[in-house]
């Protein structure tokens, strides 16, 4: 297949020094040729432009959230990318940079497929607000945006209103989840897959019904978003906000083989290494064998 290789070097929604490293990393570990050895015509479109801001105006925009202006201009531009990729049937390989970009990416397949579903395999459920967010970090709002929640100017991102109906939305491996966020999920009534709902149901049998209910639904287009923090904290030191009990590689792997195998999956992102925190490129290692899998099995 053809696939557009997208990065996103922010850190904008994280805060922290080195997530915005994350595609030229990916790169120098030969993430191109890696791609395709899966047999696919792989474009590599370059970086999305992330222009500088000062710490000083981090809050110029909005008193609770850091970097909103600039974080919903850079996701316009992508999500614009992510629409004409899929329109030139081309599938989106979104790199990161942190998780914000999550919003420009689901902006774009959204318009482009109309009805969408999106799995959000993460450690968190990025479903804050700035009324809930205990740090103002973008990095944990943007499935709440993308489901019309939070504030205009993210919600609004590329074109006005809701991006993916709360039913639609599926989160898997969430272990750190904030108080606002449990409230959000129990109100919206949201297909949340906590790691421990995983641990006791078995992962097979999570990833099938999902598989399942997306396939009930009438949705055009399936986004996977990818957090390297839902794997295990001991695997993965190269992401800013790791946490443990989660999956190890092999866990990652057979979610991608089903999911992917699926062959429903129309765009993906790949988040949250941050090549600074790293210890002896551990993380990237671990990274560049993930997308490898997932090219061979896409
Ligand atoms: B990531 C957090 F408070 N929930 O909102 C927040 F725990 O993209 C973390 O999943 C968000 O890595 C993590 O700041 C965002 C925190
Ligand atoms: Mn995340
Ligand atoms: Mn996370
Ligand atoms: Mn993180």
């Amino acid at each position: 297949m053809n696939v557009n290789l997208i990065g996103v070097p922010i850190n904008y929604g994280c805060d922290k020094e080195g997530a915005q490293y994350g595609p030229t990393k990916l790169r120098e570990n030969n993430i191109v040729e890696v791609m395709k050895r899966g047999g696919h015509q792989i474009y590599d479109l370059g970086d999305i432009d992330v222009p500088f801001i000062c710490q000083e105006d981090k809050y110029a925009c909005h008193e609770k959230m850091k970097y909103l202006s600039p974080i919903a201009e850079i996701n316009t531009n992508l999500a614009h990318e992510v629409y004409c990729s899929l329109s030139g049937k081309s599938f989106p390989f979104v790199i990161g940079g942190d998780h914000a970009l999550g919003l420009g990416s689901i902006a774009g397949c959204s318009k482009y497929f109309k009805e969408i579903a999106v799995i959000w395999v993460d450690a968190h459920g990025d479903i804050n607000s700035y009324e809930t967010s205990p740090s103002g970090n973008i990095h944990g709002m943007p499935l709440a945006a993308s489901m019309g929640i939070g504030h205009p100017i993210l919600t609004n991102v590329y074109f006005e209103g809701t991006k993916v109906k709360p039913e639609n939305v599926y989160i898997v491996g969430a272990r750190d989840l904030d108080q606002g966020e449990i409230e959000l999920a129990k109100k919206l009534n949201l297909n949340l897959y906590t790691i421990d709902i995983v641990k006791n149901r078995g992962l097979e049998n999570v990833i099938i019904e999902i598989i399942n209910k997306i396939k009930d639904s009438n949705v055009n287009g399936v986004h996977l978003s990818f957090d390297i923090d839902v794997l295990d904290k001991s695997i993965v030191p190269g992401t800013g906000t790791a946490v443990d009990n989660g999956f190890n590689v092999e866990e990652g792997k057979f979610l991608f083989d089903k999911f992917l195998g699926e062959g429903f999956i129309t765009s993906m992102d790949f988040v949250e290494l941050n090549p600074k925190l790293d210890v002896d490129d551990r993380t990237t290692k671990v990274c560049i064998e993930m997308i490898d899998h997932i090219f061979k099995t896409i």
